[in-house]
Parts: structure tokens; sequence; C-alpha cells
């Protein structure tokens, strides 16, 4: 079925492959549910670089495009065995490795003059209730780096918190496992089924657009 021109939309971006990889579960995910409709909204996947600045550029024409009510943000995180929703988003880019055009900034703001963090307005506890009462390894994560992840999020968190034609809309960051032909390569490397990642994005979904309050669980890190 498909959704109307005036009807609520779900924005979910996924990342094109980086650091020489060929393959990144962000876009896979995200492409898999193009065209689904969770609770009434019409989900549209958009592919982003991963480049400082130019992924942002394209954030905004998926903005501009789908005026969703809700934004996901996904992204690989390639130690982690869960499905991590972030937490925070802060307002700094420093590179470890370069990113797909060569660019390495560091210690440079995402927006200048901006503030130093934003919370994710999605319910983070309550999506990771919620993936684990379906089965799906998740938890709260409470840093999503300072690569080009971070970067969207940031971007994306001020863009909600700034523009009044997003005022209502609800967005964030979640960081999902490696898939196992990756892992393959890197063997020790934890990794999740396309299908699992897939299924659980669409509980995620779920919650995230159903759940306005989100629930008061434990979901902090000592360090
Ligand atoms: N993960 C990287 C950038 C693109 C991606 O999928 C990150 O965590 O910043």
């Amino acid at each position: 079925m498909s959704s109307r021109e005036s009807d609520p939309r779900i924005l979910v971006t996924g990342f094109e492959p980086f650091d020489r990889d060929t393959v990144n579960p962000s876009w896979e995910v995200a492409r898999a549910l193009d065209g689904w409709v969770c609770e009434g909204a019409e989900v549209k996947a958009v592919r982003l670089p991963c480049v400082f600045g130019r992924a942002i550029e394209a954030l905004d024409g998926a903005l501009a495009e789908a005026r969703p009510a809700l934004i996901v943000a996904l992204g690989l995180a390639g130690a982690r065995a869960e499905i991590s929703p972030e937490r925070v988003a802060i307002n700094v880019d420093d590179a470890r490795i370069p990113d797909n055009a060569g660019r390495r900034p560091v210690d440079a703001p995402v927006v200048a003059g901006a503030p130093t963090a934003y919370f994710s307005t999605l319910p983070i506890k309550a999506i990771v209730r919620d993936l684990r009462a379906a089965g799906v390894p998740a938890s709260v994560s409470n840093s999503a780096g300072t690569f080009v992840c971070n970067h969207v999020f940031f971007a994306l968190m001020h863009r909600l918190a700034t523009r009044h034609e997003l005022a209502s809309a609800r967005g964030g960051f979640v960081h999902l496992p490696c898939l196992p032909e990756q892992a393959a390569r890197l063997p020790g490397v934890p990794s999740m089924a396309l299908a699992t990642q897939v299924e659980g994005l669409r509980t995620l979904l779920r919650t995230a657009y159903t759940v306005r309050h989100d629930v008061r669980e434990e979901g902090g890190q000592l360090h």
C-alpha cells in the first residue's frame, strides 16, 4: 500500500560503504525498509555519502523532499554486537580515518556557533526495551563517536531544534553491527544477520513512531 502525498512519512537514512569496505549494513537495512508502511506512515530510504559536509547536504535534500514526521539515521559501528540507539550528538568533527573524499577534519565544529550537544528525541529506552522483548540484542549508546555518523546526527538534531517546518518532527541516530559477511573478513568482530537487523528496525520504528514519552529505565555505562 502506498501512502498519499499528505500522509505522514518516516525518513530512514543509511550510509554508503566506507573505510574501503564494500557494504554498509546501514544502507542495506534502510533500503529493505523503503516503502514499508509503519503505523500509517510510509518509510522513505535515502543513502548518504560518507563524506563530511556532503552527507549533510544529502540529508537536507531528503528532509526537504520527504517532509518527515520521524527521522531515523542509521550507521555502522563495526565493533558493536547490538543495535544501539544513540543518546547524544556532539558538535565536533575529529576523524581518525579519512572519509570517502579523503577529508579528515580535526576538532572542527559540525555547525559553528551551535550548541555543544543535543539529545536524541527518539524514545531510546523504550526502543531498547522493545528490541530486547522482540529477541534482538540492543543497548543505549552514550557516544556516536566523532566521525561522519555523529556529524549527520548533530546536523539532524540542530535542524530539528531550529527549523520551524521540522518543529513537530522527532529524530535520532542508531548504530548497527556488522553483517556476517563483513565479520567473516574480520575474525573476532561481532555481527548480526541482515534479516534480524531489518526486523529490529521495524520494531524500532513502531516504537519511535508511537511512544511519545520515553520510559524511565537504566541505560547508562560506567565508562
Ligand atoms: N559509520 C561511520 C560513518 C558511516 C557509517 O556507517 C560512523 O560511525 O561515523
